[in-house]
């Protein structure tokens, strides 16, 4: 999660970009950068690693431009060195970008035949040269921007400045969260609304596929179709908080809508994107002896748990046990002599799947742990630790911290096969290059919202509700049912679809929604089978799914369309309208959405 800020400021911004940018190193970051438009011209200022780096640099070559842009970065594509970091700049245009530019190969090829030489090895020197290629070409900026974001492709967040303009800057969002502050005179971005707290409580928050002109008078939003929009400008409070909701009513919500960056910020922990191989951290065992991989956690963490097992049977082509950690901990299960054990906690501090984990390692297995907190007391006790960088989830119904796991358990999964040699080269790359379209692809879910809230009132009167799904979509069923009680207090179950005949099927009527989830994969044809099934007894079917609904062969009662993904990566995509579906009926229940009644975040008791 990169940070970026931006200042039109009344007097030289270079100290402020700085100040701004240490209210984001909570997000982590390994270098970090300002530009400045200087008497007409652009000129930066770069540092590996913290930001006092950056100020010593600064010191000493100091920038007295009023118009500048800043940027913490958390290297995706290319290496985390002085000449990867942002801001990437022309003579023309200089640019601080968060997220990935997924066909930046292709528009470099494009740009490079044109004459453009690229110096960096990242994704976001294609966007300067795209912008520039179109000011070249005799477009004015803005018009230039317009049609460089037409031309890209993945989930993003740009800031972008401009030789000659002292009083222009252009943000745009397309997955990543920007947020716009409004002074006296001067206009700010940052990444969030926490950066901007010293200097304005005044925030206009920008919506998907939104870009903006800011000038110090005023700021033009547009939307993706490059409509004038009007965004309401709110009262932020994130000055007094770390955390702050955004423009969301709920911690959830928010969490729920940082998924596209959250996971690109762990994927890039994980793999090496720029060449779609995966880079993974060396566990200590030699991954080519392992007999099995022994998985246990609790809640929401076991489901993430047991997608991995899917994913790395399938791929790894290893035995995977699994278990519920406050059963596994009890069962005196023997444990192989070459075993891998993996715990999934976002806490790290779960009492069950802590006491699982001394009881793995006493048993000679291989600790290795996947954990959003590094410093938890079951990240200190494993051999290696895999975190997850989702950042804090304030919200007790887990989201982000979930789809986060399964991004490192995917990349897990990669990992022992390739090592194994289950995995070829090209099917590595076809793995990773689905990962890394995964922002992207929950951005594009996360646009159709409206369609959760009708949903939600008919779920809202329901006295049960059950979830369906094969393959890897049976975790998600169970997650989804899961999420649906935990904050709307409604009954819900998940089943394997395949298991519904032998008994839950007697609960099947009018009355019942049955919610599936059902990617278009070969195991589609099976699961539409059982939903036959559930429609000859009347069961209201809400289906989750990419396939045509003409093809299902029965009524229903909706359809929630989602993007065609790989197969490998549907879990994710999946997690999204499970998560919406139970978020809306909570909330027109009017429960408490962040803190719903007896339950903690992190459950430190047995
Ligand atoms: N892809 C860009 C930005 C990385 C980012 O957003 N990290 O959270 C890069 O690698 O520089």
């Amino acid at each position: 999660m990169c940070g970026i800020v931006g200042i039109l400021g009344s007097k030289p911004v270079a100290t402020d970009l700085v100040d701004a940018l240490r209210r984001l190193e909570y997000r982590g970051y390994d270098s970090a950068g300002v530009a400045t438009v200087e008497n007409g011209h652009l000129e930066r200022r770069r540092a590996e690693g913290k930001l006092r780096n950056l100020e010593t640099r600064l010191l000493s070559e100091p920038l007295s431009g009023h118009t500048g842009i800043g940027h913490t970065r958390w290297a995706t594509h290319g290496r985390p060195t002085e000449r990867n970091a942002h801001p990437h700049m022309s003579a023309k245009v200089s640019v601080v970008h968060n997220g990935i530019i997924e066909n930046f190969r292709e528009l470099k090829t494009e740009l490079t035949a044109k004459g453009h030489t690229f110096e960096t090895d990242t994704d976001t020197e294609a966007v300067v040269h795209l912008v520039t290629d179109e000011m070249e070409r005799g477009a004015g900026p803005i018009d230039a921007v317009k049609a460089a974001l037409g031309k890209l492709k993945g989930a993003f967040a740009l800031g972008i400045i401009f030789a000659g303009e002292d009083d222009l800057m252009i943000a745009a969002r397309q997955g990543s969260p920007l947020a716009i502050g409004h002074g006296s005179g001067e206009m700010y971005l940052g990444s969030d609304a926490i950066a901007l707290a010293p200097f304005t409580d005044a925030i206009t928050y920008l919506e998907e596929g939104d870009w903006a002109v800011m000038r110090r008078a005023g700021v033009q939003v547009f939307d993706r179709a490059g409509q004038p929009v009007t965004r309401p400008l709110i009262k932020s409070v994130a000055s007094s908080l770390l955390v702050d909701k955004g423009n969301h009513r709920h911690f959830m919500a928010k969490e729920i809508h940082e998924q596209p960056d959250v996971i690109s910020h762990t994927l890039s922990n994980y793999l090496d994107m720029a060449n779609a191989r995966v880079n993974f951290p060396d566990l200590g065992i030699d991954l080519t002896k392992i007999s099995r991989v022994t998985i246990s956690a609790c809640g929401t963490a076991y489901y993430a748990g047991l997608v991995g097992k899917y994913w790395i049977e399938r791929y790894a082509r290893v035995p995977v046990e699994i278990d519920v950690a406050s059963e596994m901990r009890y069962r005196e299960a023997p444990l192989p002599a070459d075993g891998l054990a993996v715990f999934v906690s976002q806490s790290g501090e779960t009492a069950d799947t802590l006491a699982t984990l001394r009881y793995a390692k006493a048993n000679g297995q291989r600790i290795a742990s996947i954990v959003n907190v590094r410093t938890s007391t079951i990240a200190r006790e494993s051999h290696a630790v895999l975190p997850t960088l989702a950042g804090p989830e304030i919200g007790v119904a887990s989201t982000k911290a979930f789809t986060c796991q399964l991004a490192a358990l995917a990349c897990l999964a990669i990992a022992i096969g390739r090592a194994r040699g289950a995995i070829s080269q090209e099917l590595e790359q076809e793995l990773v290059t689905a990962l890394v379209e995964v922002p992207r692809l929950i951005s594009t879910v996360l646009r159709n919202e409206e369609q959760y809230i009708e949903l939600a009132h008919g779920l809202s009167k329901a006295r049960d509700v059950l979830y369906l799904g094969r393959g890897s979509s049976y975790p998600l069923a169970l997650e989804g049912a899961l999420k649906l009680k935990e904050i709307s207090y409604i009954h819900a179950e998940g089943y394997a679809a395949g298991e519904l005949k032998h008994g839950p099927i007697a609960l099947i009527d009018e009355a019942v929604p049955v919610i599936v989830v059902a990617p278009e994969d070969d195991l589609l044809e099976k699961t539409v089978s059982n939903v036959q099934e559930v429609a000859a007894r009347g069961g209201q079917i809400i289906l989750i799914s990419n396939a045509n609904p003409e093809t299902i062969g029965c009524a229903l009662a909706a359809h929630i369309p989602t993007p065609k993904a790989h197969p490998l990566t549907n879990p994710l995509i999946y997690a999204i309208p499970v998560q919406l579906l139970a978020y809306h009926t909570a909330v027109f229940m009017g429960t408490d959405v962040d803190q719903p009644r007896n339950l903690a975040k992190s459950v430190t008791v047995e």
